[in-house]
């Protein structure tokens, strides 16, 4: 079944809800007001099929003040029918829901041209010519125009395939795997609880799913979800759902809210948004205090203008501070900065309308650029050529951006989930093409830029060098000193990691305590001459050496002395540590080329082997010595022990 959503929108008593009427058999106008006064004050709703299409309706209102209702039913609609009728043609409000259609990136629609009962054919061809005419160059040029009464039922028909048409498209503010459903009715029902009806504009929910309810972020479970009045297990965008909750109180939801997958959507009062003003407006002010409807939701808003145009094809002219009086002019865009007074549901690529808070018009349209920017003012330089990196298609050059702003913060796919508009696979996908691209990397579970991790790099280096300045007779930086000398918020596993590297590299060694290859620790002439006399001891002693403590008295030093003496040796690799015993490098370098001698004038492939006793015979050696050089030989390779005995290598 191919599914569509569909607004209505036209000029009040056009005929949009006899249409709907018409064309469902439900009254969409289900308040007693509305059937009073025989107009449509809030959203209706009302579901038909044709064929393989299923087409679910939603009725705004016509009347100029309820547009802000007719606002939150657009909101999540992919295709427009506009109703105009025949005898009255375009009016106000056919042209202020016509530009609302546009400003929020519909792309699909019709017209129904109706009450065509009340018209002779003349007056028929100048309405469809002034339809036209306000439809041409936009989304609405080649819709097919449906003359059709709903008095009579002609065309009604027609009317019902052309909307057929329209279903099976990939709703506009789709991502995978990201449910959203902008809600627009809450009730309660007995027994079950809270229901939250609203078009599921992204991903889809099936019952015993945990998501969430924004701006509030609190958790819900999926109860039970009812698709046009009948109970399913399942929904998928794009379609009208009914959503019974659990986790919250009915009185706690209402329009404006949001259910959304945990995660996916950024809570935000703040947003750098790129502005489309209407030619019919008044020209915008910096620090315009404006009503920014998105999804179901109002929310009242200043506005920083960054940089404005004359029109679409114009440069931009950036607004430097100071610019007090700066103007966008009628008809002109906009780059700007939203500062909300409620927190908005956001993620890029969001659409939303602007109406000026008094009096109430819609003066224009935007698409969000960045719902997460960082707290630095727009109206300077630099702000403009973030602007121009943002207000791109191309969303490669805003993660590029996104990255780099993160620095040593680094970001986790769900940051771009969130931030980019992208589904969780594609921010997935997105992330691999940096890292393989070399212009990022991934250290856990975040990304950083390359330039940012050269840049560490570089610090932990500079840092390093200057701790070895200051304390030249240290072996090393003590790590967690190294560490609290990087920018705070710095990611804790970059910090390894790029010590890691550094080591991996041959710059620096060490992991408690870590210096820089080329630093040699300064030693003073008393303790050079106890580490000499140590070493020639112990070089002396050959394969028996002496245990060290026995070495203080003998060399008149302390055992602290000694300690440290042996301890720069074998950093030197000058001693070499064997359990708790210390032999000099020499005398192993001859025993090593020993054994591997007893090798030479075998012929090829013949076994060589050495048993303990013939290695003590042979060197001199008590068991004490013999059993840890063995082992140390079979560590370096000379030997491989096999049983009793060894095999030379
Ligand atoms: N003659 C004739 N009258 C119609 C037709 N369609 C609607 N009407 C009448 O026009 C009036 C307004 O119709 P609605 O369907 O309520 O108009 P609407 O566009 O929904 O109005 P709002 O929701 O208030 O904007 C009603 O009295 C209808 O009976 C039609 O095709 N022919
Ligand atoms: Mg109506």
């Amino acid at each position: 079944m191919h599914t569509v959503v569909v607004g209505t929108a036209g000029h009040i008593d056009h005929g949009k809800s006899a249409l709907v009427r018409a064309l469902t058999g439900t009254d969409p106008d289900r308040l007693k007001e509305e059937q009073l006064r025989g107009i449509t004050i809030d959203l209706g709703f009302a579901h038909f099929t044709v064929g393989d299409a299923q087409i679910a309706l939603v009725d705004v209102p016509g009347h100029e003040r309820f547009v802000r209702n007719m606002l939150a039913g657009v909101g999540g609609i992919d295709a427009v029918m506009l109703v105009v009728a025949a005898n009255e043609s375009i009016k106000p409000q056919t042209r202020e829901h016509f530009d609302i259609c546009r400003l929020i990136g519909i792309e699909h629609g019709i017209v129904a041209l109706t009450k065509t009962d009340l018209v002779d054919p003349n007056t028929l061809d100048g309405t469809i010519a002034e339809i036209r005419e306000l439809t041409a160059g936009s989304f609405l040029q080649d819709a097919p125009i449906v003359p059709v009464s709903a008095h009579t039922g002609a065309g009604i028909d027609a009317l019902a395939r052309a909307l057929a048409g329209l279903a099976g498209r990939s709703p506009r503010q789709h991502r995978a795997g990201v449910v959203r459903q902008p809600i627009d009715r809450v009730f309660t029902i007995k027994g079950f609880g809270a229901v939250v009806t609203g078009t599921l504009v992204s991903g889809a929910i099936a019952v015993g799913d945990t998501l969430t309810v924004l701006p509030e972020g609190r958790e819900i479970r999926v109860r039970g979800i009812q698709v046009h009045g009948a109970a399913a297990t399942s929904v998928a965008a794009p379609q009208r759902a009914a959503v019974n909750v659990a986790g919250v109180e009915a009185s706690s939801l209402h329009r404006g809210m949001t259910i959304a997958t945990p995660g996916a959507l950024t809570v935000t009062s703040r947003a750098d948004v790129r502005i489309e003003l209407l030619p019919s407006a008044r020209p915008l002010r910096h620090g315009a205090r404006v009503r920014v409807h998105h999804g179901t939701t109002e929310i009242f808003a200043r506005i920083s203008v960054a940089a404005t145009r004359t029109r679409r094809s114009a440069p931009w002219q950036p607004a430097e501070v100071g610019d007090a009086l700066v103007e966008v002019p009628a008809g002109g865009d906009v780059l700007a900065r939203l500062r909300l007074e409620q927190p908005g549901v956001l993620t890029r690529g969001d659409r939303f309308v602007i109406r000026s808070a008094s009096p109430v018009v819609t003066v224009g349209g935007g698409v969000v650029l960045d719902p997460e920017p960082g707290t630095a003012g727009v109206r300077r330089h630099t702000a403009a050529a973030r602007f121009a990196q943002l207000d791109v298609e191309d969303v490669d050059r805003v993660v590029t951006l996104f990255l780099a702003e993160a620095g040593l913060k680094g970001l986790r796919p769900e940051d771009l989930v969130r931030r980019a508009g992208v589904g969780p696979s594609q921010a997935e996908k997105l992330i691999g093409r940096f890292v393989s691209a070399g212009s990022a990397q991934m250290v856990g579970d975040r990304v950083f830029a390359a330039a940012a991790m050269q840049e560490l790099s570089s610090l932990v280096e500079t840092e390093l060098a200057r701790f070895h300045k200051v304390h030249p007779r240290e072996t090393g930086m003590p790590r967690e000193t190294l560490r609290g000398r990087l920018a705070r918020g710095t990611d804790a596993g970059l910090f390894d990691a790029t010590v890691a590297g550094l080591v991996a590299r041959g710059v620096a060694h060490g992991s408690d305590r870590v210096a820089l290859m080329s630093h040699q620790p300064l030693v003073e002439s008393g303790e050079l001459r106890l580490r000499q006399a140590v070493e020639d001891r112990l070089r002396s002693a050959a394969l028996m050496p002496p245990d060290t403590a026995t070495l203080a008295p003998l060399l008149h030093a302390s055992p602290a002395a000694i300690d440290q003496a042996v301890q720069a040796l074998v950093r030197d690799g000058r001693l070499v540590r064997m359990g708790d015993m210390v032999f000099h490098r020499d005398p192993l370098v001859v025993l090593k080329r020993e054994v591997a001698g007893l090798r030479s004038g075998q012929p090829a492939g013949a076994r060589v082997t050495l048993d303990v006793g013939a290695f003590k015979t042979r060197h001199g050696l008590t068991r004490k010595h013999a059993i840890p050089l063995l082992e140390w030989l079979d560590r370096e390779r000379v030997t491989r022990r096999v049983g009793d005995v060894r095999i030379v290598i």
